[in-house]
């Protein structure tokens, strides 16, 4: 049986969970057709869905169609839940994008081509919304030639468009497929005498198209031979799969017309599973080493985990894509990226909320739904014990949006902090993380819907009430010229004495370089015992610099020279004495504070690029480029302070309409000086007082 496994994606509301409900409907997979806007969606079911009527997961169908097995994943097309579609992109093996056909190409459409792209995934397009007032194929597929470039392969045309629009002509078929109330699939027709020259003039560029693909059928073209509508296919299926063109297909998903005529040629030009004939994986015990596996089901057992769903009632679920190999219930597997093994339970089909129970083996290609794999988690590789191998890890998007969060009763801090991390298992673009040097639990991820989902349901189901408050910056302190100081360290208060003394030079390392501690006692002015007291001094010392009390970095201290007392000293004495030692120093040496600075990448409409230069200058930042990406979108990259960034996800979003998005990276820490470091010093002072009166 013929295995596609395909994403659903694009900008938010282009109607991908409608197109997955129309076409659930159509197959006959459910008796009732579901609709996003009642809250009855099959896809959006979970209660922030129907709230929200927008998709915040993804999630997985598993429908039969003649003769292929399709695994649908209909992803969220909101810039917060972008994680979803990334992990999708493991499981499947080609993505259908959805545009609508007034809006035509819109930002998160140019993202997910350029993510698809870095990926070379085969892609489809889908113009959807052509009842819409102002639909118009025409200006649609000109938007999207024009923006990626591409060779786009007109395999259907629509009848009429806005009200008219009443179904589709099969460029290969060369049939129309006509809707006159509502039906499952369209009425096969001939071609409409209006439409016949535009349709005989797009299939021969169809069959040129095709004869290109493989040197047998270009042959048989140039012999004037006739390709038949099979030969056609396998052409234009090749085509696809090198990424050498795109389909284009139409449908209205309100009117639910074109939607059995989209999977029908989805059928025939989505790359099957195992187009790609191998699988490149990395031998467990010395990852340098690469192991290329069959994609076919005798091989070594290769899948990967690309969703968990944490189901009040089930559990743990884990969504696995089988890469190859086969796979019975009840079997041992390894989850390589866990060193554990761990038994499969029944194995099952992916549906929706629910799943469809599988009574044959897994095996390549497929997509099934695990329970009661407490281990697995998105992104792991299961494999079969006897020959470990592991899949390169996932790449994610990272983390844009930050916030800091604590229980508003102290007592449920390890409650909250668990259900933040269940929530980090569902979404992987979501992270949780205590921050030592802030001392604050901080979450991060792509923005404030997502959290204000992950929030409100901790409030909602849990019962759990939470401060959030903007994350403090992990600011540092370093020196900026070298500079010498002694202390001594002598106490006498009865019976034995404190005494030891210290000579300390420090001065500047490069950026990044941490911390180094150099001996230069010579003629034992130091007992070789006491020295490692000094250096534990000087570390405990840089955990609060001298300007704020912010770790201190980038320093390099030698031990000069001391003196020491042949009863009275001791190590102890001597730490006391490094960390006085220290402190002197730093205050002569030109102490500053560090703040991190953030490599910035700016998505936004060439109508913005203005306002949001203008934005970054007043936040002190460094404008290095920017390049047109297509789409007519800008791509702007910058060195910002993060100090300034720590709201730049709002504030973006309100300066471009909802439409501008970025990526950001730690990149270097800076000084800081003038009024800047005086506010910083100020405010945390304040904290601090704060944080004292609270204990
Ligand atoms: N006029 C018109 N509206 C449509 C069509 N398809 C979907 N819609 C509407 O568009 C809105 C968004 O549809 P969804 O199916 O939720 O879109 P989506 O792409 O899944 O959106 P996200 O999950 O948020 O990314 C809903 O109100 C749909 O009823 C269509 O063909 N024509
Ligand atoms: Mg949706």
């Amino acid at each position: 049986m013929k295995k596609i496994n395909i994403a659903l994606t694009g900008h938010t509301s282009v109607g991908k969970t409608s197109f997955l409900d129309d076409l659930l409907y159509d197959t006959g997979s459910v008796d009732a057709p579901g609709t996003v806007d009642e809250g009855k969606s099959m896809s959006d079911y979970d209660e922030e869905e129907i709230k929200r009527k927008i998709s915040i997961k993804s999630t997985v169908f598993s429908l039969n169609h003649e003769d292929a097995l399709i695994n649908i994943v209909d992803t969220p097309g909101s810039a917060d839940f972008v994680g979803e579609v990334v992990s999708a992109f493991y499981g499947v093996d080609s993505m259908l994008m959805l545009v609508d056909a007034v809006n035509g190409v819109e930002i998160e459409t140019t993202k997910i081509w350029n993510r698809a792209a870095g990926i070379k995934i085969p892609v489809l397009f889908l113009v959807n919304k052509m009842d819409k007032e102002r639909a118009d194929y025409r200006k649609v597929i000109d938007n999207i030639k024009e923006n990626f470039k591409t060779k786009l392969l007109l395999t259907q045309l629509p009848i009429g468009q806005e009200d008219d629009f009443s179904g589709v002509i099969d460029l290969i078929k060369m049939k129309a497929f006509v809707y006159s109330e509502s039906e499952k699939s369209g009425k096969e027709q001939d071609i409409p005498p209006e439409l016949k020259d535009e349709s005989d003039a797009l299939r021969n560029e169809l069959i040129e198209t095709a004869a290109e693909s493989t040197d047998e059928l270009t042959e048989k073209y140039l012999e004037g031979e006739s390709l038949s509508e099979d030969e056609i296919m396998r052409g234009l299926r090749e085509m696809v799969q090198k990424r050498e063109a795109v389909p284009v297909l139409f449908c209205s998903c309100a009117l639910n017309r074109g939607v059995f005529e989209a999977l029908n040629i989805l059928k025939e030009l989505a790359p099957p599973s195992n187009f790609r004939e191998t699988i490149t994986t990395l031998n467990l015990s010395d990852t340098s080493k690469e192991v290329v596996l069959e994609r076919n089901k005798d091989g070594q057992l290769c899948g990967i985990v690309f969703k968990t769903i944490i189901d009040q009632f089930a559990g743990k679920i884990s969504i696995l894509r089988i890469l190859s190999g086969t796979l019975h219930s009840e079997e041992e597997v390894y989850n390589a990226s866990r060193d554990k093994k761990e038994k499969v339970s029944k194995l099952g089909l992916p549906f929706g909320k629910t799943q469809k129970s599988l009574d044959r083996d897994a095996e390549e290609g497929d997509i099934i739904v695990l329970t009661k794999m407490p281990l697995a988690e998105t992104g792991d590789t299961l494999t079969s014990p006897a020959k470990p191998v592991i899949l390169p890890e996932m790449v994610l998007p990272s983390p844009v949006h930050s916030v800091a969060i604590k229980a508003e009763n102290k007592k449920e801090e390890d409650k909250l902090a668990s259900l933040l991390q269940r929530a980090s298992e569902e979404d992987i673009a979501f992270h949780v993380q205590y921050n030592k040097e802030t001392k604050q639990t901080v979450i991060s991820g792509m923005g404030e819907l997502q959290f204000n989902i992950i929030l409100s349901r901790l409030k909602e189901k849990n019962g759990i009430d939470y401060v959030a408050s903007t994350p403090l910056v992990a600011y540092r302190e370093t020196v900026q010229s070298p500079s010498k100081a002694d202390y001594k360290h002598k106490k006498q208060s009865g019976g034995h004495g404190q005494y030891g003394q210290v000579f300390l030079e420090i001065e500047p390392l490069p950026r990044g370089e941490g911390f180094e501690f150099l001996d230069k006692i010579v003629g034992g002015a130091i007992p070789k015992g006491y020295i490692p007291g000094v250096e534990k001094g000087v570390r405990e010392a840089m955990e609060e610099g001298v300007v704020a009390g912010y770790p201190v970095v980038d320093v390099r201290a030698s031990l000069v020279f001391g003196s020491y007392h042949e009863v009275d000293s001791s190590e102890l004495a001597f730490k006391i004495a490094g960390r006085q030692a220290f402190k002197l120093a730093m205050d002569k040496a030109k102490p500053t504070i560090l703040e991190p600075v953030m490599d910035l990448k700016v998505y936004v409409d060439d109508q913005y690029t203005g306002d949001i230069m203008s934005d970054l200058n007043s936040k002190r930042g460094r404008v290095l480029g920017m390049d047109n990406i297509g789409g007519g979108i800008q791509l702007i990259r910058a060195k910002v302070p993060q100090a300034e960034l720590l709201k730049y996800s709002i504030e973006l979003r309100s300066m471009t309409s909802g439409t501008g998005s970025f990526e950001m990276e730690f990149s270097h820490y800076d000084p800081i000086s003038g009024k800047i470091a005086e506010d910083v010093i100020k405010a945390t002072a304040m904290r601090k007082e704060e944080e004292a009166k609270e204990k």
